[in-house]
């Protein structure tokens, strides 16, 4: 009983009892293989993935008042404001709809973490955390070849230095709250995979199921 009218009360409550969207933050370091295993992990486990990083690059190519600073930025290595790529990122869930998100590379410091979940309210379900040495991270930057600004040896050594000074310690702080899955991504794809699908997969059945 009452069921009905509870139902109705939080309709009529509307955006205040709006769902928020599920979402996996997805982190490490430049060339772990975040990308590459989020394209797995969306074939496989329904989820759409949001790489910071590619929300970035699109904006500077759209032309927009903000995409030199982005370049720029993107050029040294450096971290761009939270203001701009919560925007983004908050805009590309609102047009997507799916209810569960992947956030590739992001939140990169503390200020992009704490900012992100004023903003949206959103806490991460976990965190994927992909480990990597910095000699395998770049063989595999230095061979990736799609023409990224980024990618030559100078500014990789700025982003190895960024992602240890201000991207692990974003890695930490969830540590410290038990949200950490990590990941040997030092190994073939397929087989980081694997460890990928051990975590998805008990969370997939469980929604398959109910
Ligand atoms: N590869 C992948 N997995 C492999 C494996 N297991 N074995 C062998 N090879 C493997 O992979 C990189 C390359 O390695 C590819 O050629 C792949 O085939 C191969 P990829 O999956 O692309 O790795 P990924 O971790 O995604 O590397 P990426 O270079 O994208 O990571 P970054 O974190 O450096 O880049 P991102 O695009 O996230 O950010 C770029 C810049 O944008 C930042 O430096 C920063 O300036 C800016 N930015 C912000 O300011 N704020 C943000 O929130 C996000 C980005
Ligand atoms: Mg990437």
């Amino acid at each position: 009983m009452g069921t009905v009218v509870d139902a109705a009360i939080k309709e009529a409550n509307g955006s205040a009892t709006e769902k928020k969207p599920s979402v996996v933050f997805v982190l490490g370091g430049p060339g772990s293989g975040k990308g590459t295993q989020c394209a797995n992990i969306v074939e496989h486990f329904g989820y759409t993935h949001l790489s910071a990083g590619d929300l970035l690059r699109a904006e500077i190519k759209s032309g927009s008042e903000n995409g030199t600073m982005i370049q720029n930025m993107i050029k040294e290595g450096k971290i761009v404001p939270s203001e701009v790529t919560i925007k983004l990122l908050q805009k590309a869930m609102q047009e997507n709809g799916n209810e569960k998100f992947l956030i590739d590379g992001f939140p990169r410091n503390e200020e992009n973490r704490a900012a992100f979940e004023n903003v949206t309210k959103i806490e991460p379900k976990f965190v994927l955390f992909f480990d990597c040495s910095e000699e395998e991270m770049e063989r595999r930057l230095l061979n990736r070849n799609q023409g990224r600004d980024d990618d030559n040896i100078e500014t990789i050594r700025k982003r190895f230095k960024v992602f240890l000074e201000s991207s692990l310690p974003v890695v930490k702080y969830y540590e410290a709250k038990g949200k950490v899955q990590k990941i040997d991504a030092g190994k073939p794809v397929e087989e980081v995979f694997e460890a990928v699908k051990a975590i998805f997969a008990p969370e997939h059945d469980k929604v398959a199921a109910a």
